[in-house]
């Protein structure tokens, strides 16, 4: 999630990628399928969406102070497993819908905490506080705020859309690629690969690839995803990838990060 909050770069190990530089990106994947943001027709909602992952031991060794990064352990959820870092309706300016001056002001100075909480039912928020770490920080109300505002449905279809999305990918062998690889690297194109296994063939060139520097070390950090189409309760992520189009890979390879500091 470099850059995504105020303190997104620590000294001496500044993101190799820039986040605007991963969400335009990603943006990218499934640009020009869409009729610039407009509603879908019928449902209100838009079709077009990138969603971000985040390999949550390689933030945290850029965030080490964060409440989620303090109590990460080696056997909790985010130690092996693809976190939720935001749900993106497109095209990339699409943000803060019907949003207060105040509240917009509050989340750009990475005031989370003073956000309203989410309001999501209780299987929600136990589901939200395993598989996305970051609502130890209110990361949550920030997502909503700045990008679930705009994705035209109630705040509990919006985290549990992207809960089955997440939950997709934890499940396929882009997952297991990461688990078996922790401490070593993994090359764009393995991971693309990967992605071609589970959804289909293509669907790794509509994946890019956020890394930061650790030290020596270039970190995989996060993978945004371009997704079009209606995001279904139980959704096709085959076919809302697919729809996409393809999109530079960003980064060309990375190690696949194990909890604590390296
Ligand atoms: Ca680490």
């Amino acid at each position: 999630m470099p850059g995504d909050g105020p303190d997104g770069k620590s000294a001496g190990k500044a993101p190799l990628i820039a986040d605007a530089g991963a969400k335009s990106g990603g943006t990218t994947a499934g640009g020009g399928q869409t009729r610039g943001g407009a509603p879908a027709p019928g449902g209100g909602r838009p079709r077009e969406f990138v969603l971000a992952i985040s390999w949550q031991p390689a933030f945290c060794e850029t965030h080490a102070n964060k409440a989620e990064c303090r109590s990460q352990t080696a056997t909790r959820f985010d130690a092996d497993h693809f976190t939720l870092h935001g749900l993106w309706p497109q095209p990339r300016g699409r943000e803060y819908c019907g949003v207060s001056a105040r509240q917009r002001s509050d989340d750009r100075a990475g005031r989370w905490e003073a956000l309203p909480e989410v309001a999501v039912d209780a299987e929600t928020r136990a589901a939200l506080a395993e598989v996305m770490p970051g609502t130890r920080s209110a990361l949550e109300r920030h997502e909503w705020l700045r990008h679930g505002t705009c994705s035209g449905t109630s705040q509990d279809a919006y985290f549990d859309d992207a809960l089955a999305l997440v939950g997709a990918i934890n499940a396929s062998k882009v997952r297991d690629l990461f688990g078996a690889k922790i401490g070593g690297s993994l090359t764009q194109a393995e991971i693309r690969a990967a992605f071609d296994e589970s959804f289909g063939a293509g669907a790794g060139k509509r994946v890019r690839i956020a890394c930061s520097r650790d030290g020596d070390r270039r970190l995989i950090g996060e993978l945004t995803i371009g997704l079009v189409g209606e995001i279904r309760p139980d959704p096709d992520l085959a076919a809302l990838i697919s729809a996409a189009r393809p999109t530079d890979g960003g980064c060309n390879d990375g190690v696949v990060d194990a909890v604590g500091l390296q």
